[in-house]
């Protein structure tokens, strides 16, 4: 599959590079990375990136902005997006040939061509492999396309703590490190939070629930938000905070927004993705997302947490 990605993108002059909505550093690193290492690589192609703008995320990149016109005859690459719906940019199928890299399971197996590997840890950590099987052939790296590599995996595997590590992600981290890119900096805009956020995370500690069997769920109304001055988006990224409370198994952010309450699934074995797929979302076994219209629908979703920790 590797081979025939890389004679796809060796036939197009203009490539145009996707990734989902509300992106994370997988989603970017994933997206830019490649896209840097096609531009070094391929300095007559023209390489672009798209994608609603996170300002939380310009640390890394600011996507271009492009006309439709551009994606005619294009090659169009989708990064880390298990399923269509969440494509950011719905221009994606305005291309000549579409491929999609992830990470996720293959539940909407979309594009020409798909090169989907669940055993990585990140999309960005297959982005690496394909630089790697494809160097002989052309491919070039550079230290920003490791920098955003890099990123990605670090995003994705909750620094290297998530069991989606392995031996092979860390191979690749240490010759990531080999580049010359500022390591610090990074690790500083990736993790450091304004004082607000950490304000909302000491909220977050005094009132979630948590039952006897280790499910715990933790409800973010739109007025705590205000109170916190605290967007939907940026309460997401605490979701991790939980995961350090002695006996907690499984654990979930209700988080309303105007119309929706988002639902930020968490856990440390029971497998919860299914319960977001039964709500129209998705994720990986232990980190999966969804939206529910009501507070008697996060009820259900709830007590679905409650079942998966009971019977472990
Ligand atoms: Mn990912």
């Amino acid at each position: 599959m590797k081979q025939q990605i890389l004679d796809t993108m060796k036939q197009y002059e203009i490539i145009i590079i996707h990734r989902h909505v509300r992106p994370d550093p997988d989603a970017y690193g994933s997206q830019g990375g490649l896209a840097e290492i096609l531009k070094a690589s391929f300095p007559e192609k023209r390489v672009f990136v798209t994608g609603k703008r996170e300002p939380e995320l310009d640390y890394l990149f600011t996507p271009d902005e492009i006309t439709s016109e551009t994606y005619t005859g294009a090659l169009v690459i989708v990064c880390d997006t298990a399923n269509q719906e969440r494509i950011c940019d719905n221009r994606y199928s305005f291309g000549k040939k579409l491929i999609k890299i992830d990470h996720h399971p293959n539940e909407d197996p979309y594009g020409d061509l798909y090169w989907v590997d669940t055993t990585a840890s990140s999309t960005s950590e297959m982005v690496y492999e394909l630089y790697q099987f494809g160097k002989e052939q052309g491919l070039q790296m550079t230290d920003e396309a490791a920098r955003l590599i890099f990123a990605g995996i670090v995003g994705d595997t909750g620094r290297f703590q998530f069991p989606s590590t392995t031996k092979r992600t860390f191979q690749y981290a240490s010759e990531l490190i080999e580049y010359d890119f500022d390591r610090t900096t990074l690790f500083n805009h990736m993790y450091e939070l304004e004082p607000k956020m950490i304000k909302l995370q000491g909220y977050v500690f005094e009132h979630y629930q948590m039952n006897r069997d280790g499910a715990a769920t933790v409800e973010l109304k739109q007025s705590t938000l205000a109170d916190f001055h605290v967007t939907p988006s940026e309460a997401s990224i605490l979701v991790g905070s939980l995961g350090n409370i002695k006996g907690i198994k499984a654990w979930c952010f209700f988080i309303e927004e105007e119309e929706e309450i988002r639902v930020r699934l968490r856990s440390k074995s029971p497998v919860i993705n299914t319960i977001a797929m039964k709500y129209g979302g998705g994720g990986h076994p232990l980190a999966a997302g969804a939206s529910v219209s009501s507070w008697e629908e996060a009820e259900r979703v709830k007590k679905e947490i409650q079942q998966v920790c009971q019977s472990e």
